[in-house]
């Protein structure tokens, strides 16, 4: 029998992580006695073979009740469809009828505060909807895999090399996460290994695909985008869709969901060109380029929802990320992806300018654990928040092709071709106020992470 449980917002005020996990105890007494007369229904509706009882209890705004109900009950006859539960009618029958129920409020005995927990007092059971599914094991083995046990985080551009790096962690720790990619960039093989998340095919463009994919979540980590300079430079709309339109969609997703915190991949490229190194989260954004400028815009966004909505966000400004599945193999690949590849593959690079611009290059393991401290950190401390995400130290490109040469065994020069429209020359972080903030050190220095990376790439066969 599993028990699921998500509460949210109250009387359009938020409530805070501290209250919802004391409203969260009450409301498992209260549901006992829901539980009981999910046991006996069940048992009416189908007298043998019930080997599952799922409840789900839905806190939302009343007056979302009618939509949230049919997106619900959208999502479940998908599932058991698809479920090899050959008495599934009777089960979504059930289902249907419980969500009718609680929506005009026939519920309201069963989560009397009298009849239960906490001492007269109204409490948040009331605003909620509750939702009981009865099946056999086949039935529960289809929910568990797909898209109805409720995820606690949301990855957003899991497909892609941030996102499914931090979903990995994040089941390595046994949560339950759901990720969604549109696939523009990222990619099928990067869900593998990943068979454990609940996984939507869907764009971010589109409203309904944020919706779906914010139910039922208590934390984003909002890493999808179209993570190019030169790329947005060629297509600005299609980088301004993609990050700015998605990221306000999710924003306003995740809001109506009643998330707790979104967390958000913010760039190094908001800095800009100004010279002054390194770079601190108090100087002022100067973006060069469509992709800096839409980027930025999302951090702004985050800020605005936090100080607006009382959404609790951080942005977490990266720093050239790089590591293990990072795809080579496009035009607008980070560079150091496109080295490794070219350079197992015994083939020569192209640096584009006089190689001397230098980045702060921070591997992947770092970003990940950066984001865990993000997630967990007290919300007085980093909710409306921007630090950047990075290992204060920075190399030049040609540096880093020496240091590939040894670990690669590459024994060409780079050919040399002018430098990109939109480049910035140099950078470097302050990591003081992540330091501070969320603890944060970085946990594998450049060189090694380098090496890790090459290894990776060695291993799939340059990908
Ligand atoms: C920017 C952001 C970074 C991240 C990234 C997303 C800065 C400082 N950094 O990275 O935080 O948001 O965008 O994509 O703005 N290069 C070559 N040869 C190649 C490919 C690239 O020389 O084959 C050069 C490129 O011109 C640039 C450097 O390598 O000077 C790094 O390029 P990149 O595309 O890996 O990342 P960058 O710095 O634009």
């Amino acid at each position: 029998m599993v028990l699921v449980e998500r509460s949210g917002n109250a009387n359009n005020n938020r409530v805070h992580f501290g209250d919802l996990r004391v409203i969260r105890r009450r409301a498992k007494v209260g549901l006992l006695h829901l539980l009981n007369r999910a046991r006996q229904n069940a048992h009416n509706v189908r007298p043998t073979g019930v080997e599952s009882i799922h409840l789900f209890l839905f806190d939302i705004e009343a007056g979302d009740a009618e939509a949230f109900i049919a997106e619900q009950e959208r999502q479940w006859q998908t599932h058991i469809a698809h479920s090899d539960d050959s008495d599934a009618r009777v089960a979504r029958l059930h289902l249907l009828l419980e969500f009718w129920q609680a929506a005009h409020g026939h519920f309201s005995h069963a989560v009397d505060c009298k009849t239960c927990c906490c001492d007269g007092a109204p409490h948040l059971i009331q605003r909620a909807i509750v939702s009981l599914v009865v099946g056999t094991a086949a039935l529960t083995r289809t929910m568990q895999s797909g898209s109805v046990i409720l995820a606690k985080y949301l990855v957003t551009g899991a497909a892609g090399f941030i996102g499914r790096s931090i979903a990995a962690a994040l089941l390595a720790r046994g949560e339950t996460v759901r990720g969604i990619d549109s696939f523009i960039t990222g990619k099928r093989s990067n869900l593998i290994g990943l068979e454990a998340m609940e996984f939507i095919e869907g764009d971010l463009a589109d409203p309904a695909a944020c919706a779906q994919a914010c139910a039922g979540v208590e934390i984003v980590f909002h890493e999808a985008a179209l993570a190019s300079v030169p790329r947005s430079v060629a297509d600005p709309v299609g980088t301004n869709v993609n990050c700015v339109d998605a990221t306000l969609n999710v924003l306003v997703a995740a809001r109506a969901a009643g998330v707790r915190r979104v967390i958000y991949a913010g760039s190094s490229s908001a800095y800009g060109d100004a010279p002054t190194l390194p770079k601190r989260e108090d100087m002022l954004p100067n973006p060069i380029s469509p992709y800096a400028a839409a980027k930025l815009a999302g951090e702004h966004y985050m800020r605005v929802f936090a100080r607006v909505y009382g959404l609790e966000t951080v942005v977490l400004r990266y720093f050239n990320v790089f590591g293990p599945y990072q795809d080579p193999t496009s035009h607008y690949s980070g560079v150091l992806a496109i080295f490794c590849r070219r350079m197992l593959a015994g083939e020569q690079t192209t640096i584009y300018g006089d190689g001397g611009q230098s980045r702060d290059f921070t591997y992947i393991d770092n970003v990940v654990y950066a984001n865990l401290l993000a997630a967990a950190a007290p919300a007085e401390k980093v909710s409306g928040q921007m630090m950047n995400l990075a290992t204060a130290t920075r190399i030049t490109l040609n540096e880093t092709f020496e240091i590939l040469r040894e670990l690669t065994g590459y024994s060409g020069k780079p050919e040399y071709a002018p430098a990109r429209a939109g480049d910035i020359r140099d950078s470097l972080a302050d990591i003081d106020l992540a330091r501070e903030l969320l603890g944060y050190e970085p946990q594998v220095d450049f060189r090694e992470g380098l090496r890790r990376t090459v290894e990776w790439y060695r291993s799939c066969g340059g990908a």
